[in-house]
C-alpha cells in the first residue's frame, strides 16, 4: 500500500522529518515559509495529512468542496488559527500537542515575571547601548516577586505549571480564575485560591497571567476596564495568545501608566508588533518562544506523527481536537 501523502507546513526538528520522511510520503517545505490561503487550499487538496503551525491560517471556506485530507496534525497546542468545526464538518480529523510544552511555556511566563518586575530589558538595553555610567543605589529598580499575588486566568496545565514555578520558586500568593472547577488532585502541593471572576483575579493580583485559548469568547477579554483593574501597580503577562487582550488598550494603559507593565510572548497580528509597543520601555517583548527548545519542539513534532501513525492505522487519536 502507498505510503500517505503528508505535507510538514514548516522546517521541524531533523530527527522529527527524518521519521516523517522515512514513514510517509512526505513534503517538507524547505523554505520554511507559512502558507497562503491559496497555498494551505491546494495543501488540502493534494495530501492525505496536512501539519500546519501557529504561522498557518486553516479557515472555514478552506474546507469547502471536499478536500482531499483526512487529518490536519496541528503542530503546537493551541489551535484557534483552525476552524475545528468546519474540519469535523467536512470529515477531517485534527489533533494537536498539549502537555509537552507545559513546561517551557510555565518557563517563558516566569522569565517575563522576572524581567518586567526587575527591569531586565531596560538594563541589558542600557548595557548593549554603552549607557550605564556604573551601580548607584537608585537605578533601574524594580519591585519583588516574592510575597506578591499571582492571578491565572486559565488554571489548565500551563496555568497550574506556572503558579508552581511562581509559588514554590518565589513564594507568591496564586489567585485563580477557571471557567471550570479544578480538580484538586491536579493543585496537590499549591495553595491557590480560585476567584469567582476574572474582574476578581485583576483587582486582587499584582500580576495578572494568561493561559487560555484564543478566539472566540476570549478575544478582546483583556480591555481597558480590566487593565485598570489591574491598576498601576500590576502587571499583565502574556503567553497564551495575543488576541487575548485588547493591544491598542494595553498600550494606551502602559503609556499612561494605568498599569505598571506587561510581557507578552505573543501578539494580535504576528510578526506584526505595534510600534507604540516597540517604544515602551515597561513592557518586555519576545518573539513568541514559549515551547522554543530544541526538547519540546522535538516532542511536539514527534507528538504530531503518534497521531497521523494512530489515524492511519485506524486507531483513536492520541490527542484528538473537538
Ligand atoms: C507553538 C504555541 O510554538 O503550541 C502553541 O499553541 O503557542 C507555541 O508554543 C506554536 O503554536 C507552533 O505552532
Amino acid at each position: 500500500m502507498a505510503k500517505p501523502k503528508i505535507l510538514i507546513t514548516r522546517g521541524w526538528p531533523a530527527e522529527c522529518e527524518a521519521r516523517a520522511a522515512r514513514d510517509y510520503d512526505a513534503t517538507l517545505n524547505a523554505d520554511d515559509a507559512p502558507l497562503d490561503t491559496d497555498q494551505m487550499r491546494a495543501a488540502l487538496a493534494d495530501y492525505d495529512a496536512v501539519c500546519p503551525t501557529v504561522t498557518d491560517a486553516l479557515p472555514a471556506d478552506l474546507f469547502e468542496g471536499s478536500p482531499r485530507a483526512w487529518i490536519i496534525g496541528n503542530f503546537g497546542v493551541g489551535y484557534n488559527h483552525i476552524d475545528v468545526a468546519a474540519a469535523k464538518a467536512a470529515g477531517i480529523a485534527v489533533s494537536n500537542t498539549p502537555g509537552v510544552l507545559t513546561d517551557c511555556t510555565a518557563d517563558i511566563a516566569l522569565t517575563l515575571m522576572l524581567m518586567i518586575a526587575r527591569r531586565a530589558g531596560e538594563g541589558e538595553r542600557m548595557v548593549r547601548a554603552g549607557a550605564w555610567h556604573g551601580w548607584t543605589p537608585t537605578q533601574l529598580i524594580g519591585t519583588k516577586l516574592s510575597g506578591k499575588t499571582l492571578g491565572i486566568v486559565g488554571m489548565g496545565r500551563i496555568g497550574i505549571a506556572t503558579a508552581r514555578r511562581a509559588q514554590h520558586g518565589f513564594g507568591m500568593k496564586v489567585v485563580y480564575y477557571n471557567r471550570s472547577e479544578v480538580a484538586a488532585e491536579r493543585l496537590q502541593g499549591l495553595d491557590a485560591t480560585r476567584l469567582p471572576s476574572i474582574d476578581a483575579v485583576c483587582e486582587a493580583a499584582d500580576m495578572v497571567s494568561l493561559h487560555l485559548p484564543g478566539g472566540g469568547e476570549n478575544s478582546g477579554m483583556i480591555d481597558a476596564a480590566r487593565l485598570d483593574l489591574i491598576g498601576p501597580e500590576g502587571f499583565l503577562i502574556n503567553t497564551a495568545r495575543g488576541d487575548v487582550v485588547d493591544e491598542a488598550a494595553l498600550t494606551a494603559a502602559l503609556e499612561a501608566g494605568r498599569i505598571r507593565g506587561a510581557g507578552l510572548d505573543v501578539f494580535a497580528k504576528e510578526p506584526h508588533v505595534p510600534d507604540a509597543l516597540r517604544h515602551l520601555d515597561n513592557v518586555v517583548l519576545l518573539p513568541h518562544l514559549g515551547s522554543a527548545t530544541a526538547e519540546t519542539r522535538a516532542a511536539m513534532g514527534h507528538m504530531v506523527l503518534d497521531n497521523l501513525d494512530a489515524f492511519f492505522a485506524g486507531k483513536p487519536l492520541p490527542n484528538p481536537v473537538g
